[in-house]
């Protein structure tokens, strides 16, 4: 395997839950998957990062693990993922596993022996703390709403879970669970696993006491032991999700000379949309100006200390083409554009399912419709301090997660897009039949095959992976850059609106070599951008 393979790599993000269902209970499953191979060959991804597939109570749709070496029967099996992991090679493709191990389910044996007593051997596994004057430890919250301590009567004592109070934290000061943990990734490194996407990997080093939660101060260490023990030797790609980690901190974590991690996953442009006192639900316009900044601020301070990946969206974020696009009028072509935009800066990229055919999101009418937990909890909280329906649903429909969860669109004919032959888990969005797999696949200015021919460039032209990056100054809707390899230019322009927008840089007559227009050769000293352009360039 090629040192730092996963540099050249493009990674797609499988949600299982909701990709291919095989067996017509309304569930994706991984013989689903592996019938969606091909598909995925086709579109030319060399590797699948697969959200959580282990037993699970489903709280919070598998991220709450009660067995970390086996499949959940909604799945699958075993024997499957070994199926999986073998025909994906043939296809040169490496299958990424989730790894969430901050906490556990509250039904994972660890957990259950956790609470049976004070002096279970399991009981350092978890975070328990004495009550303090009769209430919780500290004012710390939970991620999706109330304190994050919670009360277990059988001991006298808080648990902590930073996320909802089915999810225990794992204490990462015992050793011994550590150990636990290192097993338990071996194991899977064993089955010819491509790598990890480590979940909120930056929570593990906390010191809850203190409410230092992020960016603990025994994070580090925990890390480069973690690689000792695991990953380190092996070659393996591995992503932290990382929501609290500015440039500097990224560095530390994928500075290949501290031997931690790959790349992480920043959230910063993510962001742009909501106040940052008020947090998720806090909505403000995005400044556009802002978004090439923190874009090209990731792309210029982690050149040469480190590696960016590359994303717009996931199962936690709502649709790009309709956070960052026009998913109305310009849904194609904003799609497109997103895709040039992202497809050729530096780092490593990631498509999130369906983001291929610029699926968007699904709006609901009442909170009956939702099955998140985030938002669920977030509704009845709102509510109760208060606030009107009408409002907190408008919240849901712009932010909430199951805009990203909503099945996959095979085809516009069946009753079910293709997805399953029976009403699934999740409401199908009704734009199924506009947008759909089926009809992009051999149309060839689809959004589909923008994404395939980005995919293709990148694997043929080594100016796409190593290129220096550099912003090119335009007005603020106007994102353009130069990558730069041994003399050689490559320029990206995309619009960000729906307004005409002029061009005027010194690069002169050019033929493009992809867009989203069809285009012949252009001006680039005199040229007017239309809604959502977006073109690349090599500038001889
Ligand atoms: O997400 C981390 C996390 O903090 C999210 O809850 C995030 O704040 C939220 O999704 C924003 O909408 C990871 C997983 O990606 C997520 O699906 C899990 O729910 C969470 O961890 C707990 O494991
Ligand atoms: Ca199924």
């Amino acid at each position: 395997m090629e040192k730092d393979w996963w540099k050249n790599a493009v990674v797609y993000q499988i949600y299982p839950k909701s990709f291919q269902d095989s067996n017509g209970d309304g569930i994706g499953d991984i013989p689903g998957i592996i019938s969606k191979l091909d598909y995925l060959e086709k579109l030319g991804v060399t590797a699948l990062w697969l959200n959580p597939i282990y037993c699970s109570p489903g709280v919070d749709n598998g991220y709450d693990i009660s067995d970390y070496k086996r499949i959940d029967p909604i799945y699958g099996s075993m024997k499957d993922v070994d199926c999986l992991i073998r025909e994906a090679q043939k296809r040169e493709i490496k299958i990424i596993m989730d790894l969430v191990v901050n906490h556990t389910s509250d039904q994972h044996p660890w957990f259950l022996q956790s609470r049976q007593s004070r002096t279970n051997r399991y009981r350092d596994y978890y975070i328990w703390r004495d009550p303090v004057d009769g209430h919780e430890p500290n004012s710390l919250k939970s991620v999706f709403g109330g304190s994050a301590w919670e009360f277990d009567s059988q001991t006298g004592q808080y648990y902590l879970h930073q996320f909802s109070k089915q999810q225990p934290d794992l204490n990462w000061q015992n050793p011994q669970l550590r150990e636990e943990i290192y097993q338990m990734m071996n194991f899977w490194i064993k089955k010819g696993i491509g790598g990890f996407r480590l979940d909120v990997i930056d929570l593990i080093g906390k010191d809850p006491d203190k409410m230092q939660m992020s960016n603990g101060p025994d994070l580090h260490r925990f890390l480069r032991e973690m690689n000792q023990r695991t990953f380190g030797s092996r070659n393996l790609m591995t992503v932290g999700e990382t929501w609290g980690a500015t440039p500097e901190i990224a560095k530390l974590y994928s500075d290949p000379q501290r031997h931690e991690l790959s790349m992480v996953f920043q959230f910063e442009h993510t962001q742009l949309d909501q106040t940052s006192a008020g947090g998720k639900w806090s909505m403000k316009p995005l400044d556009l100006h802002e978004l090439k900044l923190v874009l090209s601020k990731w792309q210029m301070d982690l050149d040469g200390h480190g590696w960016n990946s590359l994303f717009w969206n996931n199962h936690d974020l709502p649709r790009a083409v309709s956070s960052f696009g026009n998913d109305q009028e310009y849904r194609i072509e904003s799609a497109k554009m997103l895709a040039i935009l992202l497809h050729l800066m530096k780092g490593t990229p990631y498509i999130y399912q369906g983001e291929e055919i610029g699926m968007t999101n699904c709006p609901v009418n009442l909170i009956d419709e939702v099955n998140d937990i985030e938002s669920v909890n977030m509704y009845h909280e709102k509510i109760n301090e208060g606030q009107k329906k009408e409002d907190i649903l408008q919240l849901i429909n712009r932010k909430g997660r199951d805009n990203a969860r909503t099945p996959m669109q095979w085809n516009g004919q069946s009753q079910y897009a293709g997805f399953s032959n029976r009403s699934p888990w999740l409401h199908i969005n009704p734009n199924f039949k506009m947008i759909n797999v089926a009809d992009q696949v051999y149309d060839s200015n689809s959004v589909f095959n923008t994404y395939r021919k980005l995919i293709n460039y990148r694997k043929t032209h080594q100016i796409v992976v190593e290129g220096k990056y550099q912003l090119v100054k335009t007005a603020d809707e106007v994102f353009a850059y130069l990558r730069q390899l041994e003399g050689q230019k490559l320029l990206v322009v995309a619009n960000l609106s729906s307004q005409i927008q002029n061009l005027n840089l010194n690069y002169g007559i050019q033929q493009p070599w992809i867009s989203n227009y069809s285009l012949g050769k252009i001006d680039l000293t005199h040229y007017q951008l239309r809604p959502y352009e977006a073109l690349a360039v090599e500038i001889h």
